[in-house]
Formats: structure tokens, C-alpha cells, sequence
């Protein structure tokens, strides 16, 4: 199973445009409201120089990028967890993603109708604040009435989960988003199986036309941190369709790989490669993913009969000159089940 990134924002603002320049998939776009309402998905090869660096030295026939998957969600709209708009189902579709893409329209077309009447890009970065804030109030809620009919005060973990519940909701109804307060790695997990939506990573991603369009003042600053982008979704849905020669040609460069990158640090991912008879293949796990847990993202049995893995960083891999010569030199060591992968690590799994 690949990580996902739902992309989410307010009706009109480019998200399809987004998608099908990522995935050259022909999805729907219009400059009226609600174009999309089921999701499109689609998987993304994620650009990684050192998958390139290996292959001009293991020279394989096929050379396979790991990938991050794109979910092109519904439109959302103020009062959407009341159900306005396309309601609630399309924030059950951002509950299965593991991070949020929020596209926010800067550009200005009049052709393109605006929901909310004229650009504002704070007021719309609050508008989707605020709904996954009335969601996730909405499931603790929920999540409260049914523990407390279960409740035995002789279940110490359900207590502590009541309580933690309880401080969340009060935190909720001040405005203040899960990922805004610090949790214990306990607490983490007491809470994992409600996906809250303010607790998943964000990117904001800000369609622009022009560069100088967007001026971020401090207040917008600090909300968005270090974590946003400026792209021109138009140009790069226009980039995608051309040829390599093409974009050379008119000197045009894509800023997408940005994006992706973006997205696989925010997730905290990795990537192990493999080295086979004719492939040479990278996988993404999360950091801290042992050597049998890594296994299991390439073939199942690599987990449950694991027994040793031979591992080697892909920089000696390359300065060695070949698998065979690493191994010749010491390069390749073995390593147990509590190994944990690193960033880069080449793999080949024994069982
Ligand atoms: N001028 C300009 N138009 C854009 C840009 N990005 C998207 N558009 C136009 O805006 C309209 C809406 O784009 P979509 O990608 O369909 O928007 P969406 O967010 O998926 O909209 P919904 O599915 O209705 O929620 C289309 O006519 C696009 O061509 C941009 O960067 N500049
Ligand atoms: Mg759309």
C-alpha cells in the first residue's frame, strides 16, 4: 500500500488542475464549482537522483521509482461538516489519506467563478481550518457518548482515553488543532484510530499566476510556516502536456518534483532499493521501519521468513563500482531483525 496525499481545498481553486498535472490522468476540470465530486486517484513517481546515480552503475533493464499516491478530492465549502456543499462524505475521503495538499486560489480570473466572492487567501485558509476542526469536534464527540456507556473504571487504558478525548475537545472548541499540542507517543497511539484531520500533516500550496502576485503578511506567515509552496497550476498543467524537448525548447521548467518532495518529507518517509537480476527498484517506508517490517513492503514472505538482510549505503555501492566488488571489499554488512533501515540503505532480504 502506497502513503496517500489528499489534495483539499475550496471549490474552483485548481485542485483537479493539480492532479492531472501530477498523474497525466484526464480528469474534469471547469471554471464552475463541484467539477469533481467522486475522488481521482493516482500514483506519482517520486523523482530520486540516486535511483539514476545506481542504475548508471548496476546498469539494469528496468528501473523502478517508488511512488506516493494523489487523492483529487470534492470541493469543500464553510458548513460542510453540517453537510453544506458536497458535505460530509468527501471529509471521510481526507480521513483515509495520511497528509493534506490544501490548494488555495491566489490567482485572479474572473471567469472563474469564486464561492466566496473575490480572493482572500486568509479567509479561505481559515474556512478549511475551521471544518477540520468541526469535524474532528464532531467525532470526539461521538467517540465520548459511546465511551462513557462503556466505561469501567477498572479499564485504566479506556480512562486515560476518555480523559485524553476530553482535553482534545476542549482544545477543539478553542480553535486549536490537534497537531497544535504536543502528544506523548502513548497518547498517539490511544487516539490513532479516529484519523483525526487536524492532526495530518499539511502542505499549503498557493496557485498563483504571477510571482509577485501573493504577498504573505506575518499573520498568514505564521500559520503557514515554513510549510507552503507558490506554483502556477495552470502553467504546469500546460507544462505537463508538453514533450521534454518542448519545455527545453521554451525554456520552461516544472516545479512539481518540489511538491512531491515536499509531501514525502512532511510524511517523514525513506527509501531502500533493491537490487534484482534485471531491476533495480526504490520502496518507501517511514523512518524507523525495521529491516523484516522494510521486507514486507516488497514481498510478504521477505517479513514473515525473514532471517538476515545484507545491506550497504548506495554511496559505497557506487564508489565500489558493483554489488559483487562491495561485497568483495567488506562493504556489505549483515544485519538482524532489529535493524532499522536507513535513508539510502541498498537491500537484499535472506529468508
Ligand atoms: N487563470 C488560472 N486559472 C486556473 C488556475 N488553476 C486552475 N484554473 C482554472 O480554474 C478552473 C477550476 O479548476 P479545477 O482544477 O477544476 O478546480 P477544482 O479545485 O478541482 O474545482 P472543483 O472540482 O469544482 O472543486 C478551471 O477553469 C481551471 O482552468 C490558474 O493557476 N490560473
Ligand atoms: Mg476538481
Amino acid at each position: 500500500m502506497s502513503f496517500s496525499v489528499g489534495i483539499v481545498g475550496l471549490p474552483n481553486v485548481g485542485k483537479s488542475t493539480l492532479f492531472k498535472a501530477l498523474t497525466k490522468k484526464n480528469v474534469e476540470i471547469a471554471p464552475y464549482p463541484f467539477t469533481t465530486i467522486n475522488p481521482n486517484i493516482g500514483k506519482v513517481f517520486v523523482p530520486d537522483e540516486r535511483l539514476e546515480e545506481i542504475t548508471k552503475v548496476i546498469k539494469p533493464e528496468k528501473i523502478t521509482p517508488t511512488t506516493i499516491e494523489f487523492v483529487d478530492i470534492a470541493g469543500l465549502v464553510r458548513g460542510a461538516h453540517k453537510g453544506e456543499g458536497l458535505g460530509n462524505q468527501f471529509l471521510a475521503q481526507i480521513r483515509n489519506c495520511d497528509a493534506i495538499v490544501e490548494v488555495i486560489r491566489v490567482f485572479e480570473n474572473e471567469k472563474v467563478e469564486h464561492l466566496e466572492k473575490g480572493v482572500n487567501p486568509k479567509r479561505d485558509l481559515e474556512i478549511v481550518e475551521i471544518e477540520l476542526l468541526m469535524k474532528d469536534l464532531e467525532t470526539v464527540e461521538k467517540a465520548l457518548v459511546k465511551l462513557e456507556k462503556e466505561k469501567n473504571l477498572r479499564d485504566k487504558e479506556k480512562i486515560r482515553k476518555l480523559d485524553l478525548l476530553k482535553e482534545i475537545k476542549e482544545n477543539l472548541a478553542r480553535g486549536k488543532g490537534i497537531s497544535d499540542f504536543p502528544l506523548s507517543e502513548t497518547e498517539g497511539l490511544l487516539i490513532k484510530e479516529f484519523q483525526f484531520l487536524s492532526q495530518k500533516p499539511i502542505i499549503y500550496l498557493f496557485n498563483i499566476n504571477k510571482p509577485q502576485e501573493l504577498e504573505i503578511d506575518e499573520e498568514l506567515k505564521s500559520k503557514v510556516d515554513s510549510r507552503y509552496l507558490m506554483l502556477n497550476l495552470k502553467l504546469e498543467e500546460e507544462i505537463s502536456e508538453l514533450s521534454i524537448s518542448e519545455t527545453k525548447e521554451l525554456n520552461l521548467e516544472s516545479s512539481l518534483d518540489q511538491l512531491i518532495l515536499a509531501c514525502y518529507n512532511i510524511l517523514d518517509l525513506i527509501t531502500f532499493f533493491t537490487i534484482t537480476g534485471r531491476e533495480t527498484r526504490a520502496w518507501t517506508i517511514v523512518r524507523g521501519a525495521s529491516a523484516p517490517e522494510s521486507g514486507g513492503k516488497v514481498h510478504s514472505d521477505f517479513e514473515e521468513k525473514f532471517i538476515r538482510a545484507e545491506v550497504i549505503n548506495w554511496q559505497e555501492l557506487i564508489k565500489a563500482g558493483s554489488l559483487k566488488r562491495s561485497k568483495e571489499l567488506g562493504l556489505v554488512k549483515t544485519v538482524g531483525r532489529d535493524y532499522l533501515v536507513q535513508n539510502g540503505d541498498v537491500i537484499e532480504f535472506k529468508i
